[in-house]
């Protein structure tokens, strides 16, 4: 390819202070070093983490950064030693990466990988892909989907299907895969059973998909916003509740339309008030409560432990307990393959120029998923 080895010039959105709107700007993309590739984004959704990065409110970002992980494109080039991938071939970034080399990869039973967690030590201009206007530009996630041009480490993207359509595909790289694996592989609900998901955001109704594909047989809604419930039943969902609509707690409410609680419950807003609905929600002695939601992080969970005593399981789930290399390719295949649903989270298509008001529709609550085609490249 003619850019082959070359400086990339292509448009981004750049945050250049937090809670600022995004500027549009031309930046500089380097060439891919050993064991890296340059990928042209050909569509990125806008998650809810990316709105709290924008508020300066996820660890690990610094400022000015280009920020997005929802993401899929095409190879423009390889660096040296990368095998598998090809210019042309399609990629998902991976904000969870998989090193296959560190203790958690190497156990079935996590999909961390400690690269992720704990961060292998790297100097600061190693972190750095991006310059604009002379100034260096961070990451987020150490993909940044939000330009037009972007280095993945070999760590940080998987293969997937050649005629995988990327304007669907991406919100496998987060939001659905969040949601769906948080049902089938956290939880592992079982067919015939009930559940509860609080939160009907692209998350959520995810995870609605995820319980409908297991073979729930009853699955109940509960949001605020009652604009999110013909979505939900359309996915799946057999009840809607909105807590605003009943005197008592919400989770005596799932109680006494479940015989005593559901068998798996998912928290699906970032709120610690929910999470313990959640968790007491779920039946005695056998029901799971599944964490999805962030709080912010001086928020801390506070519950009577007799919950747990009384037999309730209590678990987290991060990119839904998928490994991420490994699996992501595989969800693309059972998409293709009509396994479950995805283009109904889809809510909005916006050109990548219209990216501001992209994140004002995520604050007005109208949307579940989000999708940004890039404008035509100008590298
Ligand atoms: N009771 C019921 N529903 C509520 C309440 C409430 N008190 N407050 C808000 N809601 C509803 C909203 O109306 C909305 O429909 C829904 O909750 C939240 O939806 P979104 O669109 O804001 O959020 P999602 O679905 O995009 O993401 C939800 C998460 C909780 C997963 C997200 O915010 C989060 O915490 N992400 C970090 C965790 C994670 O796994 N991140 C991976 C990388 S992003
Ligand atoms: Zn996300
Ligand atoms: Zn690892």
């Amino acid at each position: 390819m003619e850019t082959t080895g070359k400086v990339i010039k292509c448009k981004a959105a750049v945050l250049w202070e937090t809670g600022k709107p995004f500027s549009i700007e031309e930046v500089e993309v380097p060439p891919p070093r050993a064991h890296e590739i340059r990928v042209k984004i050909v569509a990125t959704g806008i998650c809810r983490s990316d709105e709290h990065a924008v508020h300066g409110l996820m660890s690990g970002i610094k400022y000015p950064a280009i920020l997005g992980h929802e993401g899929a494109g095409i190879v423009e080039s390889v660096g040296e030693e990368v095998t598998g991938v090809k210019p042309g071939d399609k990629v998902i970034p991976l904000f969870m990466p998989q090193c296959g080399k560190c203790v958690c990869c190497h156990n079935p039973k996590t999909n961390l990988c400690l690269k992720n967690i704990i961060g292998v030590p790297q100097a600061e201009d190693e972190k750095i892909k991006f310059t604009c206007k002379g100034k260096l530009i961070n990451r987020m996630a150490d993909i940044s989907t939000f330009s037009e041009y972007t280095i993945l480490d070999e760590t940080t993207f998987t293969k997937i299907d050649d005629n995988a359509p990327l304007d669907r595909v991406c919100l496998i790289g987060c939001g659905f895969s969040t949601g769906y694996g948080s049902a089938v592989n956290t939880a592992k609900v079982q067919p015939g059973s009930t559940c509860a998901v609080f939160g009907l955001g692209g998350v959520g109704l995810s995870v609605v998909i995820g319980c409908k594909v297991a073979g729930a047989t009853r699955i109940i809604a509960v949001d605020i916003n009652k604009t999110k419930f013909a979505k939900a039943k359309e996915l799946g969902a057999t009840d809607c509740l909105n807590p605003q609509d009943y005197d008592q707690p919400i989770q005596k409410v799932l109680a006494d339309m479940t015989n005593g609680g559901v068998d798996y419950s998912f928290e699906c807003i970032g709120r610690i008030d929910s999470m313990v609905a959640a968790l007491e929600s779920s039946h005695p002695g056998f029901g799971t409560c599944v964490i999805i939601g962030v709080a912010p992080s001086i928020d801390k969970i506070s519950f009577d432990p007799l919950l747990m005593l009384t037999g309730r399981t209590l678990k987290g789930s991060l990119f839904g307990g998928f490994k991420s290399k490994d699996s992501v390719p595989k969800l693309v295949s059972d998409y293709m393959a009509k396994k479950f649903k995805l283009d109904e989270l889809v809510t909005h298509t916006l050109p990548f120029s219209k990216i501001n008001e992209g994140f004002e529709l995520l604050r007005a609550g109208e949307s579940s998923a989000k999708l940004l085609e890039e404008d035509t490249a100008t590298a």
